[in-house]
């Protein structure tokens, strides 16, 4: 079938829309209409050229939300009709990974997805009869895309698209990153490291969990409203901040923070992001994804003496288990969405929403088809 679809033809290039050839869904695999995708700061990595792994032509797209419309051979658990959010983790609930319940990084597709590749390694995409290549498994900068069906969150009828297509990354990222991987208590003192998409969930998720200081930092003073209202308790500036900004965080958490989040991508503030927490036990997550060939580095000294690192990705959510759940939490407005879609625009205007990402103008813009 046709389908219209923004086309990522090469790193640095902006996106064209065009009419491409989209097959059917093959065993084990969904035909899925999208309503609504966002854009993430990872689909700007790749369209750059940042990321090192970034295959053109592609269709890029990872936040999406829609509906099904045909099943291939297999599917079991979907049917035409559900509306459903796309997870670039899957979650088979077989492989070692999946039944381990250490971690939400199911492997059963990672190869292919990796490649660009529906599981059997072909893809469904092509452009005059010329293979593109598909995205995080679910190239949602279509307005139809083939996922496989462990790569589906089926959720409610009345959630609306042009919100909970945020869920499929952004939100879910933030809040899982507190509730599953932090697990943050009440009373715990947070620092949050950009104030971006993901930082405002952070501070959400961080206000959910009972956070006693919310500690929001950003070189963006325009961010500092936004996050007030989302939980954050003080703000800091590190431009305005005289001297290092480590010792600084450090006395005014007195001690050190129990947990800290870096969600911007720089390799320099995730050292900060470490060295601010609390000796004995203040543990720093890293969601960013820094840039090709980047490392990270401290003093070990600063382990050895309790402080810890660790990583999250998709906020250690299993997606078709925890999102339907965010979803609910969303419509029983236990969570704010709305004030962090600030921009809406058809597809035609997709690289105005990566603009606006530029120039810090927006948190979160969505397509609509
Ligand atoms: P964003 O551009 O919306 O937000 C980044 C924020 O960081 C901005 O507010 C910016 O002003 C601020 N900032 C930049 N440099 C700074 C500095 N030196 N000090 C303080 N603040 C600074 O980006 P986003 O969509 O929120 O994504 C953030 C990161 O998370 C990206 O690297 C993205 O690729 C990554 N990400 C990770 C996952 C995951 O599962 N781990 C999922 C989605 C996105
Ligand atoms: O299982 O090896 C693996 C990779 C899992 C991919 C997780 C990606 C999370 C970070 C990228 C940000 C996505 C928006
Ligand atoms: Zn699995």
């Amino acid at each position: 079938m046709d389908v219209r679809a923004a086309v990522a033809h090469k790193a640095g290039a902006p996106l064209t829309i065009e009419t491409v050839q989209l097959e059917g869904p093959r065993y084990g695999e969904v035909l899925v209409e999208i309503k609504a995708t966002g854009l993430c700061h990872t689909d700007e990595f790749t369209r750059s050229g940042d990321d090192p792994e970034g295959l053109f032509p592609a269709i890029l797209g990872h936040e999406g939300a829609g509906i099904v419309v045909d099943v291939g051979p297999g599917v079991t658990t979907l049917k035409k009709g559900d509306h459903v959010i796309p997870l670039y983790t899957p979650e088979c609930r077989q492989c070692k990974f999946c039944l381990s319940q250490k971690t939400n990084l199911c492997q059963a597709i990672r190869a292919t997805q990796g490649q660009g590749l529906m599981p059997d390694g072909s893809s469904r995409f092509t452009l005059n009869g010329e293979k593109v290549f598909h995205y995080m498994g679910t190239s949602t900068f279509a307005n139809y895309t083939v996922v496989p069906e462990i790569a589906l969150a089926k959720i409610r009828e009345d959630a609306p698209f042009d919100k909970v297509c945020y869920i499929g990354c952004g939100v879910t990222t933030g809040i899982g990153a507190v509730i599953n991987t932090a697990k943050v208590k009440p009373g715990d003192n947070v620092v949050v490291f950009g104030l971006g998409g993901i930082g405002l969930n952070v501070i959400q998720g961080a206000r959910l969990a009972g956070a006693n200081m919310i500690i929001g930092v950003d070189i963006n003073p325009a961010r500092r409203e936004l996050a007030e209202k989302f939980g954050m308790t003080h703000f800091v500036n590190p431009k305005e901040v005289e001297g290092d900004l480590v010792p600084y965080l450090v006395h005014l958490t007195d001690g050190g923070a129990d947990y800290s989040f870096e969600c911007i991508g720089n390799v320099d503030v995730m050292r900060q992001a470490l060295e601010c927490c609390h000796k004995g036990w203040g543990e720093s997550i890293i969601i960013g994804v820094a840039g090709a060939g980047k490392e990270i580095s401290t003093r070990p000294f600063q382990l050895v003496t309790g402080r810890v690192w660790k990583g999250s990705a998709f906020g250690g959510a299993r997606g078709r288990t925890d999102v339907p759940k965010i979803v609910d939490w969303y419509m029983e407005g236990k969570i704010n969405i709305d004030d962090l879609i600030t921009h809406v625009m058809p597809l035609e205007d997709i690289n105005k929403g990566f603009d606006l990402m530029h120039s810090g103008e927006s948190i979160r813009s969505v397509v609509v088809f």
